[in-house]
């Protein structure tokens, strides 16, 4: 069962002489080639070479996202771009995403981490995996690619969406394995149903879950419902994408591949560290990436680190699932949605005035955004015939810039609630 035991199951001692030493290196490359790092390294007087312990991380500023953002596109990158073999991009907190590269080692990397999470959900050679992600900018999709077939498992790239499809490859294939997000793979047990189809009859074995959140009841819902085996597998672009952390077939926790990543938890508020167990604010070193390395990224995802041994022999510490954001952003059928981009819109959009409410629900398994936004008297009282094709143009901006369709509301002004304190524009209305 085991993919990479030297490093799997490598001692503690084993994983924290790696680490250190590949942080040693990191410091030092992003101090020579990324002016980002060595104007901040400088103005805190840090020096590579003061990196003596794993503590020492500590002593490192973190990154945001914001940073990335300041430095669109490439600016943070460390090799020049004749380097770069791929691109990827994911949502930025404005209209820009966040865009990563990779050199051909990175790739490399990448699909063998890939391939741990692969194998460590019982997949083989000898399955055949339907990729049920977004073929494109997005991670997701590639990254499962890449490492399903590392592991010599058959790759059907189906990509997302036309699911009456999906579901008839499924069948004729005899796919074993399905790779979604957790909310798509329930809304395509629906659409089975829906013709007639048994998915408890399928081929399937095994569901690689992952890009949002899969609580534990929806968990037991997939199994049920497929009957399958789900794992949960948690990555984000900013440091790699899929491939971070991932479940073994004992679904307790996500195995951390910490020979390429130092994970930290802290205290979103302080910036201190958290003890084991504790919860807090995910943050990320990689160690290994050349085109983009990045130090301590605030990922804004909370969850708590679990050092115990894991009855399937992998040695390294595992991450709770996600249970939430430190920030406002929202996760929409797998898609990363700030409601800053909405806004962003919203302004540029004549006839609207800034009062808006996200109302996000789920019809059945798909989570679906509502946009209602006041519109202006003037447009309200002389110009109502008008509405239709503003909330349509407003519809076709949204899928533009947040790559998700999204329904637009206009409603009378003064009709949307009013706040005291700090506005509350999200009503989350999903059980998670
Ligand atoms: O979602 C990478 C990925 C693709 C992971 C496929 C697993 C499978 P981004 O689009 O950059 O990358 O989004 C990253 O998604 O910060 C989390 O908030 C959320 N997320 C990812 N995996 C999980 C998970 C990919 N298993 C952001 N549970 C992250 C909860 C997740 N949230």
């Amino acid at each position: 069962m085991i993919w990479d035991k030297t490093w799997e199951c490598a001692s503690r001692k084993a994983i924290e002489q790696i680490q250190l030493e590949r942080l040693k290196a990191t410091v030092s490359r992003v101090y020579e080639k990324v002016p980002y790092y060595r104007n901040v390294l400088d103005s805190i007087g840090v020096k590579p070479e003061d990196i003596r312990t794993l503590d020492d991380i500590r002593r490192l500023p973190f990154t945001t996202k914001d940073v990335l953002r300041d430095n669109y596109p490439f600016g943070l990158f460390a090799v020049p771009k004749s380097e770069l073999l791929r691109l990827h991009a994911s949502s930025g907190t404005t209209g820009k995403p966040t865009v990563v590269g990779y050199t051909r080692r990175d790739l490399e990397t990448w699909s063998q981490l890939v391939a741990r999470v692969v194998t460590q959900a019982g997949l083989t050679h000898a399955d055949m995996a339907q990729v049920a992600f977004g073929y494109g900018l997005f991670t997701g999709a590639f990254g499962l690619h890449y490492g399903l077939e590392k592991v010599g498992v058959s790759v059907v790239p189906a990509s997302v969406g036309n699911t009456e499809r999906q579901i008839m490859l499924l069948q004729d294939f005899g796919s074993t394995a399905l790779i979604s997000t957790p909310s798509y793979a329930l809304y395509m047990t629906e659409v089975a149903e829906k013709m007639g189809i048994d998915p408890k009859k399928l081929n399937l074995k095994y569901g690689l879950f992952g890009s949002e959140a899969c609580t534990h009841e929806m968990r037991q819902e997939l199994e049920e419902r497929w009957g399958i085996l789900v794992t949960d597998n948690y990555g984000l672009s900013e440091v790699m994408g899929p491939g971070v952390s991932g479940e073994c077939e004992f679904q307790n926790g996500m195995h951390i591949a910490e020979d390429h990543f130092i994970v930290e938890i802290i205290d979103p508020e302080t910036g201190e560290p958290k003890d084991f167990g504790e919860e807090g604010e995910v943050v990320i070193t990689t160690l290994t990436k050349e085109a983009l390395p990045i130090i301590r990224y605030r990922t804004r995802d909370i969850s708590a680190i679990n050092p115990e041994p894991c009855r399937c022999g992998r040695t390294s510490v595992r991450m709770r699932k996600i249970s939430g954001r430190t920030d406002d952003m929202l996760i929409i059928r797998g898609v990363n949605v700030f409601p800053s981009q909405i806004e962003s819109v919203l302004v540029q959009s004549e006839g609207l005035t800034p009062n808006y409410m996200l109302v996000v629900t789920k019809n059945g398994y798909m989570d679906e955004l509502e946009v209602q936004v006041e519109v202006t008297q003037e447009i309200f009282t002389d110009r109502f015939k008008e509405l239709a094709a503003l909330e349509e143009h407003i519809a076709h901006r949204l899928n533009t810039v947040l790559g998700i369709t999204a329904k637009v509301q206009l409603v009378a002004p003064n009709s949307l609630e009013r706040f005291e304190g700090k506005a509350k524009r999200i009503k989350d209305l999903r059980k998670h």
